[in-house]
């Protein structure tokens, strides 16, 4: 007999998942919990601001000044803003850096963590009501407590974080993170205002049958293989999937088995994608999740930044998918 809705449990929320695994972290002594806390609180902010810009025009706010006497802003500049404010109020994190800044900024508290982060990825899409998300990584200042920090505290490796994740602005908003035990996925139910477990230790299938790549780039690609790969894939009939927004195109393939690339072109010889506000977290849970996250010729993780905004190409999601793409660059 089919339950009624009053027998089904609402399930794990967000906070209570994080508090039973706290003793996951001995040494976090809880701030790394509050730091996801507040990612996940300034998630539903930005949340709510992307759920009504489609009626701001209607609303006729945009130019003016909202109530609050503030400017409307472009979305991307105001997710900045919610989450550079969440992480700066809680003291966990005493660094910022973020894809829509120049440089970090030292918050010169005693905090023990630094935040990168893409506030909203895929800027082509803010506007149409597609799929958009944001990025973040973790990781420990590595400079002594008492120094300021220094952009080096920011050029880790990506094998380094302490936890990556993303929140997927869909149909339905979702926080997909890992702490490097596992990967969870948690669905937004906007009228409790909770994150909710609706994906416990997520599996990337092994091998996959989408590949995700900008297919108006064909005739800038620089690599033959790259070229010959994707000529591989339409003869195996294989099914191309590309929205353009990279946390969307991630997870669709994270979840079904499938592959994204985003190869060197004639106009970004490094690839487009940055390493430490998009690659590094998405190769993280990728691997968690039993995926593969490359270059060319190395792990994502295990790349040495040398600059903040670097690009490099990337390869990510199934395994066998990303090792057929490093076999055809090869040959
Ligand atoms: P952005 O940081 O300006 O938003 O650019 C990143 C986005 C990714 O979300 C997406 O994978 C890629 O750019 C799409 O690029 P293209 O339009 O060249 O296909
Ligand atoms: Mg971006």
């Amino acid at each position: 007999m089919e339950k009624s809705r009053i027998d089904l449990p609402i399930g794990i929320t967000l906070d209570r998942f994080i508090k039973s695994n706290q003793s996951q972290y001995p040494n976090a002594a809880g701030e790394l919990s509050q730091l996801l806390r507040d990612i996940a609180l300034a998630s539903k902010v930005v949340n709510r601001e992307i759920n009504k810009a489609g009626l701001i025009d209607i609303m006729g706010n945009v130019g003016a000044q909202n109530s609050g006497g503030d400017h409307q802003q472009k979305l991307d500049l105001l997710a900045n803003t919610r989450f550079s404010r969440a992480l700066s109020k809680g003291g966990e994190a005493c660094g910022i850096a973020s894809e829509e800044t120049e440089s970090f900024i030292d918050l010169k508290n005693d905090g023990k963590y630094i935040v990168t982060i893409d506030p909203l990825d895929g800027s082509s899409n803010i506007d149409v009501n597609v799929s958009i998300g944001t990025i973040f990584s973790i990781y420990k200042k590595q400079s002594a407590p008492s120094q300021p920090l220094t952009e080096k505290d920011f050029l880790q490796k990506g094998r380094q974080q302490v936890a990556g994740g993303y929140i997927l602005y869909g149909p339905s908003t979702m926080l997909v993170f890992t702490t490097g035990m596992g990967v969870n996925g948690f669905t937004y139910e906007s009228t409790l205002g909770e994150y909710v477990l609706s994906h416990p230790s997520m599996q990337c299938k092994e091998d996959g049958k989408i590949f995700s790549i900008n297919d108006g780039l064909s005739y800038d690609l620089v690599d033959q293989g790259i070229k010959d790969y994707l000529h591989e894939c339409k003869t195996q009939r294989m099914t191309g999937r590309y929205i353009g927004s990279l946390v969307a195109d991630f997870h669709r393939n994270l979840l079904k088995g499938g592959v994204f690339l985003y190869p060197p072109t004639t106009q970004y010889p490094n690839g487009k994608l940055r390493l430490t506000f998009e690659a590094n977290a998405l190769a993280f849970i990728a691997e968690q999740a039993g995926g593969l996250a490359t270059t060319h010729n190395e792990n994502i993780l295990d790349i040495q930044p040398t600059s903040i905004h670097q690009r490099v190409p990337l390869y990510i999601g199934s395994r066998k998918m990303v090792a057929r793409i490093q076999e055809k660059l090869r040959q």
